[in-house]
């Protein structure tokens, strides 16, 4: 037994095979006995928990929707259902996930050589290897494809000059996946693998976050970064590639924000059955204190009837790219007015670091704004059902 019971209203289980809640079990287990001792503490430090990366390796967490190459093999729902209990521990674990299997692993299994792939995969599938993923830069965000960093072929190789920012374990990364133009091709946006110790890479965190301060953030400079032919990720050509990588990103995070709303409702729910105001009545004996309840619990129904339904469509292979913006937009935002409404409910209580309200709701700051904004995915399903590109 342990504290956190899931929130599960419209029984939602009986749609989860066995396997499926064994993992989803599994995962809320790990972080209940690893992950909720420390996280209020690494986040006043801003330290990432890296002491949790071997034993997240050794449950396969890491590329876990992969096939082959040491990675699990989960369907998408299992895969969501990791993402979901851990975001429910804390966004920036469930972020240094996301990057390492969908923005490193899935790209070198999607787009990179059988070389490749036996030498970075299995490595990154047990955290002996760290990667990050460098597409944003300082002056292109929403449109990445106006990014300035360059690759240039030589003899026997590439030479890569550029600047990203905002790059999720960008410092503690061994190998980072690069996007850039190549000047010899027409500009065309390739991905490259380049080793962090490469003479030229340098990675500097960001400081000063009051989001994700369990995650690292770094801005990368490569300047006459040398790497070998064998480095570019052949199957790549074009801004397409990396927004592949993206989808991958973004249905994971759609079901992990679920878990942050999760934690706020529970705690919320908690909270005001004990906290007594006015006749010494509970305050969720107060019609108004209910009607939250309510909004939140309907809005974490519909949050994961939604991403379920996509996950079930991705697994049969005809998920949409608009289908994937439609949950991150919904889910992130759901998420992040439960962070404000529970938080409300829990008045002064509710600012502390006491309770993962309010951490919760910093960090989702971020994840409204990473893997594409609230209003690109708005303007993403604008462009599907109209056919005019708003952007
Ligand atoms: P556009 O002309 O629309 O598209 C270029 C080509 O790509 C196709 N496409 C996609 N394909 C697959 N998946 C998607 N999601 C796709 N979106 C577009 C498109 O059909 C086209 O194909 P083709 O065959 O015609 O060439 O490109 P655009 O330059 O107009 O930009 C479109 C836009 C705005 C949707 C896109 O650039 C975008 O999504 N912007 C948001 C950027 C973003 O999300 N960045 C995320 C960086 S990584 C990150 O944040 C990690 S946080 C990780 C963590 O810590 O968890
Ligand atoms: P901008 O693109 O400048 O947008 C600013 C505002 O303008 C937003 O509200 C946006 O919605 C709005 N806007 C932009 N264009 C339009 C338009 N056409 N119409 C209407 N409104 C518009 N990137 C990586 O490559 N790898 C990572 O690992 C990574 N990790 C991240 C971690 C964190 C903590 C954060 C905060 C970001 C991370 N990012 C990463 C970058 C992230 O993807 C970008 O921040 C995001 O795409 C937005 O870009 P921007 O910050 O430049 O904002």
């Amino acid at each position: 037994a342990f504290p956190f019971q899931g929130v599960d209203f419209l029984n939602f289980d009986s749609l989860l095979t066995e396997d499926e809640r064994m993992v989803r079990d599994t995962t809320r287990r790990f972080v209940e006995e690893n992950l909720i001792p420390i996280i209020e503490q690494c986040n006043r430090e801003g330290r990432f928990p890296r002491e949790l990366v071997k034993p997240m390796g050794e449950l396969g967490f890491f590329g876990a929707n992969l096939e082959g190459y040491g990675c699990a093999g989960m369907s998408n729902i299992e895969y969501g259902l990791v993402m979901q209990e851990l975001e429910r521990g804390d966004s920036g674990l469930r972020s240094f996930v996301s990057v390492q299997s969908a923005l490193v692993m899935y790209p070198i299994y999607a787009f990179g050589s059988e070389e490749q792939k036996n030498e970075w995969l299995p490595k990154l599938a047990t955290g002996e290897k760290l990667g990050c993923f460098g597409l944003t830069e300082p002056d292109f965000g929403s449109n990445p494809g106006g990014m300035r960093t360059r690759a240039r072929k030589t003899a026997d190789g590439y030479v890569l000059n550029g600047e990203k920012m905002w790059i999720t374990s960008g410092s503690i990364a061994d190998v980072a996946v690069i996007w850039a133009k190549v000047e010899d091709e027409d500009d065309r946006v390739r991905g490259f693998l380049v080793e962090t110790d490469r003479k030229g890479f340098e990675a500097r965190d960001v400081h000063g976050k009051w989001s994700l301060r369990a995650s690292v953030t770094s801005g990368l400079s490569l300047q006459d970064v040398h790497v070998p032919a064998k480095n570019l990720l052949p199957g790549t050509g074009g801004l397409k590639s990396p927004l592949m990588c993206l989808n991958q990103a973004r249905y994971g995070i759609s079901w992990g924000v679920i878990g942050a709303a999760m934690a706020c409702y529970d705690t919320a729910l908690q909270y005001t059955q004990t906290r007594k105001q006015f006749r010494d009545q509970p305050l969720a004996s107060h019609q108004l204190v209910q009607e939250k309840l309510a909004w939140m619990i309907t809005e974490i129904s519909k949050a994961q009837l939604l991403i379920h339904h996509v996950g079930k469509l991705k697994d049969a292979g005809k998920v949409g790219f608009e289908h994937i913006s439609m949950a991150k937009r919904n889910n992130v935002w759901m998420a992040l007015e439960c962070t404000r409404i529970s938080r409300d409910m829990l008045g002064g209580n509710g600012i502390t670091d006491d309770y993962p309200i309010m951490r919760h709701m910093m960090n989702l700051e971020s994840v409204k704004t990473y893997e594409g904004t609230h209003d690109i995915h708005t303007l993403i399903i604008g462009n599907s059902v109209t056919g005019i590109p708003a952007f």
